[in-house]
């Protein structure tokens, strides 16, 4: 299926320019940033049907607005998924993605003020997870754990803090965090202080489904995710409350819709929640089990790859979709800049990102965070898996001589420079074309023969 655009075409040349120019980068390139995903053509084609001009506030059987009749058959039937797939009692679909979806758990379990625990940002959590400059660290006292020097959840803070704090809501979840998570001893901890257990598996949602990871279902009262990461769907949020959960709270799965309509959103976006059940019913395949799992085998070949060409992994390696590369070694303190910046150039897309006891700042962070979902929807194993390791190292080394002024003054001249520079160089430049090359043996989804 080509993806053409005759009408934006015609009547908005400069639109259609940049989605043309994205499509290119989109497939000439090498999708490293692990939070993306290429979803499919029927995903997309719900995107853009008739569905996103409708207002349907409120929930099934009990709208603000009329004519719901089959929007309401659209969010039952996500549901529905949702709830066979994830094997939990209750979930809402209406979240427009996973930031707002984690707001909404407050709303639902705490006031404002109340005590929280999550994972630090610069260890690897989320800004939702109660980071200061986010509205959950703005309104609610939320206090972060940290990880230990191996790179693992100090799961013996976690219950310092919260024997000592007693929070109303603890968090496991994390943006950037290579391991599997011990949720049972989570789950004994919030029992011990009575806190609502909330898991976020925004990042690793699809390698549960496939069975690659462990599965918070049994252990967490409450489990967010988004839909548009390993799970492949569209962008979107959902909130699931378990058995577990509505043990602890009867009346946590109606706390939850309320905090998501009408504690934080109007209407909902129901060409999202068809695209998003679409998405669960392509998750339920075998074939997307084996997807999940070869995310993860991908990784493991990624991380032998990296280290086999000389770079540090923070934690040594990686037990899910995701690797961070401390790049400290290389630039000195918070230079994960040239290293992003320069695997752009060679056409590997990654983030700057902090690693544990990062030297730098949040801005400014020594890491580089790469995943393996992407390119594994675009049929990539192993033996792929060993050259993109390579290319990564090539492309590091390449801008190698950079380090980041320790004077703010000399930066924005310094990374000017090196922005002009590295366009130039002809390294990253030789390997923008092996990759350019290469990618036209994996096409992404939209563009395979049905
Ligand atoms: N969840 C983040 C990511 O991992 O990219 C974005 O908020």
């Amino acid at each position: 299926m080509k993806k053409d655009y005759p009408l934006i075409k015609k009547q908005d040349r400069a639109i259609y320019e940049t989605i043309v120019e994205e499509t290119a980068r989109q497939t000439e390139g090498l999708e490293l940033i692990p939070s993306e995903n290429y979803t499919s053509p029927a995903v997309m084609e719900a995107m853009g049907s008739v569905l996103t001009n409708k207002y349907s506030e409120g929930y099934a059987g009990k709208r603000y607005y009329n004519g719901n009749e089959f929007i309401d058959e659209i969010e039952r039937t996500a549901i529905e998924r949702a709830k066979k797939l994830f094997k939990v009692e209750h979930v809402n679909v209406q979240p427009y993605s996973g930031s707002p979806a984690n707001l909404a758990v407050y709303l639902a379990c705490c006031q404002p003020g109340d005590v929280v625990l999550g994972l630090n940002l610069p260890d690897g959590g989320h800004l939702t997870h109660g980071w200061k400059v986010s509205a959950t660290g703005i309104f609610y006292r939320t206090l972060p754990y940290h990880v230990r020097k191996d790179g693992k959840i100090d799961i013996d803070e976690v219950r310092k803090l919260a024997k000592q704090h007693k929070p109303k809501l603890i968090w496991a979840g994390a943006t950037a965090y290579e391991f599997k998570y011990d949720y049972s001893e989570f789950a004994k901890i919030a029992d011990e202080v009575g806190a609502y257990l909330a898991v976020d598996i925004a990042h690793i949602a699809g390698l549960i489904i496939a069975g690659a990871h462990p599965d918070p279902v049994p252990h967490a009262h409450i489990v967010t995710t988004t839909t548009h990461k390993t799970l492949r769907g569209p962008r979107g949020g959902m909130i699931m409350v378990t058995k577990r959960g509505l043990k602890k709270d009867p009346d946590l799965a109606s706390k939850v819709d309320k905090g998501v309509f009408p504690g934080l959103q109007g209407g909902p976006h129901d060409h999202q929640t068809a695209a998003i059940a679409i998405a669960l019913k392509e998750a339920a395949t075998p074939e997307f089990k084996r997807y999940g799992k070869q995310i993860v085998a991908n990784a493991k070949a990624l991380a032998k790859s990296l280290k086999k060409h000389g770079m540090t992994l923070v934690g040594g390696g990686t037990e899910n979709h995701l690797l961070r590369i401390d790049v400290s070694p290389i630039y000195g303190p918070g230079g994960g800049i040239f290293g992003s910046d320069a695997l752009e150039v060679a056409g590997m897309t990654a983030n700057k990102n902090t690693v544990p006891n990062d030297p730098g700042t949040p801005f400014y962070p020594s890491g580089i965070r790469i995943g393996t979902p992407a390119l594994t929807t675009r049929g990539m194993k192993e033996k792929e898996m060993e050259k993109v390791g390579e290319w990564i190292a090539r492309a590091i080394k390449a801008v190698g001589t950079y380090h980041l002024p320790s004077d703010n003054k000399e930066r924005a001249a310094y990374i000017a420079k090196f922005h002009a520079d590295s366009r130039k160089n002809k390294e990253l430049l030789k390997i923008r074309e092996e990759i350019r090359k290469f990618t036209k043996k994996f096409p992404l989804p939209h563009e395979k023969k049905r």
